[in-house]
């Protein structure tokens, strides 16, 4: 590409903000679409302090349609305060098909031109950072990670590439895709994921993968918010962001992980038939289960019977299917 290099001093990556209105189940928040955009607050204020680009992720929206309007204008605002007009890629929650369309609500903020959007696989911008030039490219979810970029940039010493995906960086699983050498791509951020995993080097690569920036779900009760700088001097280094640790209403039953990557359901051991599905419905209409709004606790509180009770893989697709409808009814 032969677009105009910006000259600056680091990236600063940003993983996934899941800017909504709408609080995950469990958190404290009084107002948590003011929470992240707090959050969004800081970070331009620590990107100018460095002179650094920001580079977002992915899954800049938690629901790839957010009804309300002035967390966009709150977005659009703050960003005309950023020394230079953030980048990024979009995630599997920005949009309701498999590329950013008009329907979704990032594309509003694409269309402000305050964020420099990249929604088909493929070169970013170049930037001469600490005295190398560097090639900055990005897959969006759901397209493909290239395995060379020859030929991508004209003139650059590096290449880093962004990433939305659910990756191997804990050993395979299914549904993951492995991590494997880019040629001409030293360093590869990816979003998605939202616990911060350790870096892995496959031959010219390293793949990176900062966790993100809103704790959505109890797993991540202490993962520390921050997003990450880098420049080729002195490397990746973490900068916290100030949050409320203690956020997560821990009352009543807990289980395991809900992060995306963190426990594909697929995993889930698979048992002779019971009837489990009476009994749940019964359960949510008699019990302690705590009502959220987002219907996160129902969902916990399902996957934990789910194990205790055996049920098998059929019937819980099928529950499954119908929280994810009657949460869609709902929202
Ligand atoms: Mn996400």
């Amino acid at each position: 590409m032969t677009t105009a290099i910006i000259e600056c001093s680091a990236f600063i990556f940003v993983g996934d903000p899941h800017v909504t209105t709408r609080k995950p189940g469990r958190r404290k928040d009084v107002d948590f679409g003011s929470t992240v955009i707090g959050k969004m607050e800081q970070i331009v204020d620590i990107a100018n302090e460095h002179d650094a680009q920001i580079v977002y992720l992915g899954d800049m929206f938690d629901r790839c349609h957010e009804e309300d309007e002035s967390l966009k204008v709150r977005l659009m605002r703050l960003w005309r305060r950023a020394k230079y007009v953030p980048v990024g890629i979009d995630g599997n929650h920005d949009k309701g098909s498999t590329i950013l369309s008009d329907r979704d609500s990032l594309a509003v903020l694409r269309e402000s031109e305050r964020i420099n959007l990249t929604t088909a696989a493929g070169p970013i911008g170049r930037f001469r950072i600490g005295g190398v030039t560097l090639g900055l490219g990005g897959s969006p979810h759901g397209q493909e990670i290239p395995s060379d970029v020859a030929g991508v940039f004209e003139d650059v010493d590096g290449v880093i590439w962004i990433t939305h995906e659910d990756l191997a960086f804990d050993g395979a699983y299914p549904g993951a895709q492995d991590l494997r050498e880019i040629k001409g791509v030293q360093l590869v951020v990816n979003g998605h994921m939202h616990l911060t995993k350790p870096i892995r080097q496959v031959g010219e690569t390293m793949w990176f993968n900062p966790g993100n920036i809103t704790r959505m779900a109890v797993d991540a009760a202490d993962h520390v918010p921050a997003v990450w700088k880098f420049d080729p001097v002195n490397g990746i280094e973490r900068i916290e962001l100030a949050y409320v640790k203690d956020i997560f209403d821990m009352t009543g039953r807990l289980v395991a992980s809900v992060s995306p990557g963190e426990m594909p359901l697929a995993e889930l051991p698979q048992t002779e038939a019971e009837s489990a599905f009476v009994e749940l419905l019964r359960a949510e209409n008699t019990s302690e289960i705590e009502k959220t709004l987002d219907g996160s606790a129902l969902l916990e509180e399902m996957i934990e019977r789910f194990e205790s009770e055996k049920t098998p893989a059929d019937v819980r697709h099928l529950l499954l299917s119908l929280h994810r409808q009657a949460m869609e009814t709902a929202a």
